[in-house]
């Protein structure tokens, strides 16, 4: 198999296991990083071993060594990033989000499909093989009608008013916090799972933690709080919270509730869908266990075990049952995938079924932008926009 040359632009915490899933394949080459300096490419390059250290992103660009750029810089570069990568001909796998608004997103897709290069979403869960058995599950009619699409995202991290991120800054995270980082996951997960979409939106937002001390440097994700030394008090003006309503174009109702400052949530994304016939549950902190509900028959745990698998979701799952595959293992799926369709030119036709393109990532920013106008109008019901016609620009009527 011919050898491909990957390049990393923005290695922070995510970068770590961007760079570990592709080792993992055995045919790519980590070539190198850039990052917002020279030196911070140097000193990460190091520390993960990870081959050249390049002055720029420019410079990377330019390598011919590279044919596939990973984006993991903050939320506010991506469209820059991505932007410039397509135009150099590379195939850019992108960590979520795909960029700050729909409108950048809308941009990013149409570059891609000129580039005609695989443009790739890292929506990561997607990769757990009971996630792929539950939509299987759902595709082949075993649940009946889905009538009920109702989780969850619920974490911590954010709980301590001197916790700090610069998702928290809006023109750094864009305008949403805790949707737009984890709702974004659920909401894909949601669609993809169930093959239907979500066409209306009710949302009730809230900022439990209006004022933090925000520290010299940011906190990381998970990060416990140590002493901090100089302090700062900034006003958040992005949801730490969320409610939301939702209807789906199967006629399905739905709920989804977030939240960053929930003590004792650690990384607890949850999705049940409910059918006429049958139910389904996945937990993402217990993956290797999707919980079957009947009606007239007991509920059953179903193990990951491959042999027991539908045979789309059994390709996702490496090792035999009582062998846990968890977080790490679903994010080699999704790079393991993203490379096949590279190696299949990337165009529309080759793409594995299971692969988050740009043009979902497009389509999750359309979804979580109706849910913050749904609540700027007061918690009234809001459309999804299709996608088809321009999103509207701000501040312009109509
Ligand atoms: C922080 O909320 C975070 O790292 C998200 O940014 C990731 O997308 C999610 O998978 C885990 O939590």
């Amino acid at each position: 198999m011919k050898r491909l040359g990957m390049g990393l632009i923005g290695p922070g915490f995510i970068a770590t296991h961007h760079i570990d899933a592709v080792r993992r394949l055995g045919d790519v080459d980590v070539i190198g990083v850039a990052a917002s300096s020279h030196d911070s490419a140097k000193k990460r390059a190091r520390e993960l071993n990870a081959g050249h250290a390049y002055a720029s992103y420019v410079e990377l660009l330019a390598d011919p060594a590279v044919q596939v750029v990973h984006n993991t810089t903050p939320n506010h570069l991506h469209r820059e990033i991505s932007l410039a990568a397509l135009r150099a001909g590379k195939h850019v796998i992108s960590d979520k989000p795909l960029a700050s608004s729909a409108e950048e997103s809308r941009e990013l897709v149409e570059a891609a499909r000129a580039a005609g290069v695989a443009h790739v979403v890292t929506f990561n869960y997607r990769g757990h093989a009971l996630v792929q058995q539950a939509r299987a599950m759902i595709a082949k009619g075993k649940l009946g009608a889905p009538v009920f699409v109702h989780g969850r995202y619920l974490q911590d991290w954010l709980t301590d008013e001197r916790a700090y991120t610069w998702r928290l800054d809006p023109k750094l995270g864009g305008a949403s916090s805790a949707l737009g980082d984890i709702g974004s996951h659920w909401c894909d997960l949601a669609e993809h799972v169930t093959g239907s979409r979500i066409t209306a939106v009710l949302a009730d937002l809230h900022t439990v933690v209006p004022i933090r001390q925000a520290p010299a440097t940011s906190a990381k994700a998970f990060a416990k709080r140590g002493k901090a030394a100089a302090q700062r008090e900034i006003a958040i003006t992005s949801e730490d919270l969320a409610s939301v309503l939702l209807r789906f174009d199967n006629g399905a109702r739905g709920c989804l509730i977030v939240g960053q400052v929930l003590p004792g949530h650690k990384n607890d994304l949850r999705l049940e869908v409910n059918g006429r016939l049958a139910s389904v549950a996945w937990q993402q902190e217990q993956p290797n266990a999707l919980w079957v509900g009947h009606h007239a028959q007991a509920n059953t745990l179903l193990e990951r075990d491959p042999a027991l698998l539908d045979p789309s979701a059994r390709s996702y799952a490496h090792l035999p049952a009582g062998h846990p595959e968890a977080w790490a293992d679903a994010f080699r799926n999704l790079i393991a995938d993203a490379y096949t369709w590279i190696r299949q030119g990337g165009s529309p036709e080759t793409r594995p079924p299971a692969l988050p393109t740009f043009e979902d990532g497009y389509r999750n920013s359309l979804v979580i932008d109706a849910m913050l106008r749904s609540h700027a109008a007061g918690g009234i019901w809001q459309a999804v926009d299709d996608g088809h016609e321009p999103p509207r620009k701000k501040g312009k009527r109509g």
